[in-house]
């Protein structure tokens, strides 16, 4: 790993979020803010890719305002899988490891006021995973168009079927991981982009760790542009496509 740390690590909190960004200047602030006022006993770890707009700066802002942010900058552009990845090592190599460690995109289609919910799920079933679904019964998306819909559709349709994943939502990147489940699963971990969504929960079920699923509605994002390109989609296709080959 090479990154610039920026705060302390030595924060002892029950739940760790980690926040990928690229070029997310115009979200992260208002939600680090709301995240803050559920006064949850979290931290939270920002992994921003040398992020081209004021994102690293406006984090920087926020790290004045509360004591339980970190920053970690990477050099480059270097992908969601990695950048999860990281969050999680750096989480898990803490001093104060947390309970719980939870992924949400920093571009507000994940609501913090959902977080109370997935914590809960996770205390009440011991799961490995919880995800944030937007295929179950009570969840759904809101804003997408149609071109964005048969995307996802189609790569949750190609994860259940080519590798037999019982889940309606096997994409959604709003989660919570037991770091029990990831201390065992972090070194086979590999994914690059997009693709880890279907990697960690194809380890959970591999090791025996239940994986849950609450509704949440998903929002398109209002600010900012999308990184998700036909690099990700190619990426997603072959990590399901070798996966399956190997089941
Ligand atoms: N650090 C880092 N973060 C990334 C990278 N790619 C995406 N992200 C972040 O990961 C989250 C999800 O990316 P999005 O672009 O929102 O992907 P998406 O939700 O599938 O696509 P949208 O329809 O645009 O919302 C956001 O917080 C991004 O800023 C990357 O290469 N590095
Ligand atoms: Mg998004």
């Amino acid at each position: 790993m090479s990154y610039q740390l920026f705060g302390s690590m030595a924060v002892d909190t029950a739940v760790g979020i980690v926040l990928p960004t690229y070029r997310e200047a115009e979200n992260i602030s208002k939600l680090i803010d709301d995240i803050e006022n559920l006064h949850l006993d979290t931290s939270i770890l920002i992994i921003d890719d040398s992020s081209p707009d004021r994102t690293a700066e406006i984090v920087h802002e926020k790290q004045s305002q509360y004591p339980n942010i970190q920053l970690h900058v990477r050099p480059r552009k270097s992908g969601l899988g990695t950048a999860i990845t990281d969050g999680f090592k750096i989480f898990l190599t803490s001093p104060h490891t947390p309970k719980y460690i939870v992924t949400m995109d920093a571009d507000y289609s994940h609501n913090p006021q959902d977080l109370p919910q997935l914590l809960s799920t996770m205390d009440e079933t011991g799961a490995g995973i919880v995800i944030g679904s937007r295929y179950c019964k009570g969840g759904r998306i809101a804003g997408w168009p149609l071109t964005r819909k048969i995307i996802s559709k189609t790569a949750n349709a190609l994860a259940k079927f080519l590798l037999g994943l019982k889940l309606k939502d096997c994409t959604s990147g709003y989660r919570c991981y037991s770091t029990k489940f990831l201390k065992e699963a972090i070194g086979a971990l590999h994914s690059h982009t997009y693709e880890i969504q279907i990697e960690t929960v194809r380890q959970a079920f591999q090791r025996n760790f239940k994986v849950k699923e609450v509704p949440i509605v998903f929002v398109n994002r209002k600010q900012g542009k999308s990184k998700l390109t036909w690099t990700e989609i190619k990426s997603y296709l072959s990590y399901t496509l070798k996966a399956t080959l190997h089941t």
